[in-house]
């Protein structure tokens, strides 16, 4: 297990998770509209504040500092991208996507307030994602080339470049035989575009140069690839739970996964392989401003859940 001596320096990655988590979710808090029109306030706010690892807007805030940047810089970009990411949540459990009862351990948005506030409540947190951008980042000081390329960037990670794409992709290719070509375009684009868009919208607000900026978002790919790759392991391998799990959902029993395509060594092999090109790419920096970005990487290949 690599993941052993990882706590080795002086650096307590868990304690930083949670007090950057924390920070997310008070931002978010002060973030979500509340008040009229009341339900559909409500209703995003259920999901915004349900929890979850936060991950996206974490990396988000430790790119701005990799490159020099002020973390209070990022707040509004970081918040952005977890608005996003909620809304892809909200939208693909939905009945006309993978109709899922349940998310971060409560019932799904649509379960708790219906389908069509679901839905729009997916809408309204996409349009206040960049409105939260556009109004914010010019509030803590942020350059408006700066926050124009973050924008730009998050609207190219959500739509036919990014997590729409990925999402259609993966719903059309159900049932089907899927090569590894395929299983690769879904992940970059379903996951992992938008984890380098909140790593590299970071790294612009934060002011970082243009190499710097490409360099986060080589390391932000390999990071959220690994997430999938880990993700199906773990599908594959804690399997009597997994098989409980999945045992009257075809679809999901059907899916293609990386372990499925390549056996599990293979596949455990290429996220190790992963997680190497993502530091590798962090060898160009401050040792002590990458050290949160090499733990998160680390984090993400060696968790158990
Ligand atoms: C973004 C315009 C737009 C449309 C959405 C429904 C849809 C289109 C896309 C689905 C995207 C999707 C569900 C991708 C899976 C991403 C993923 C790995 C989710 C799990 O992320 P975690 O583990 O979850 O970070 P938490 O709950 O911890 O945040």
């Amino acid at each position: 297990d690599v993941g052993v001596g990882v706590g080795g320096g002086s650096f307590d990655f868990q304690r930083y998770l949670s007090a950057r988590a924390d920070a997310v979710h008070d931002a978010l808090d002060r973030a979500m509209p509340r008040g009229f029109p009341e339900r559909l306030c409500e209703s995003m706010r259920y999901s915004v504040l349900a929890g979850g690892k936060r991950v996206r807007p974490v990396l988000a805030l430790a790119t701005c500092e990799l490159v020099g940047g002020d973390a209070a810089a990022a707040t509004p970009v970081a918040c952005a991208v977890e608005m996003i990411h909620t809304m892809s949540l909200i939208h693909d459990d939905m009945p006309c996507m993978d109709d899922d009862a349940l998310r971060r351990g409560r019932p799904s948005n649509h379960v708790a307030f219906g389908e069509f506030t679901a839905l729009l409540a997916g809408d309204a947190l996409h349009a206040l994602a960049f409105e939260h951008v556009a109004r914010g980042c010019g509030d803590h000081g942020v350059p408006a080339d700066r926050t124009l390329r973050a924008v730009a960037e998050l609207g190219s990670a959500s739509g036919t470049g990014g997590v729409a794409a990925g999402q259609v992709a993966d719903k059309e290719s159900e049932g089907l035989p899927v090569s590894l070509a395929m299983l690769e375009y879904i992940h970059v684009h379903k996951t992992a575009r938008l984890l380098e868009a909140a790593a590299v919208s970071g790294a612009i607000v934060g002011g970082g140069a243009d190499a710097e900026v490409e360099r986060v978002r080589r390391y932000a790919r390999c990071v959220g690839l690994l997430f999938q790759v880990v993700d199906d392991v773990l599908d594959m391998t804690s399997t009597s739970e997994q098989l409980g799990k999945t045992a009257g959902k075809d679809v999901e029993a059907d899916k293609a996964t990386y372990p499925k395509l390549l056996g599990v060594d293979k596949a455990r092999e290429y996220a190790a392989d992963l997680l190497a090109m993502a530091e590798a790419e962090l060898d160009g920096f401050d040792a002590e401003r990458a050290a949160p970005l090499r733990h998160l990487a680390r984090f993400i290949a060696y968790r158990q859940h």
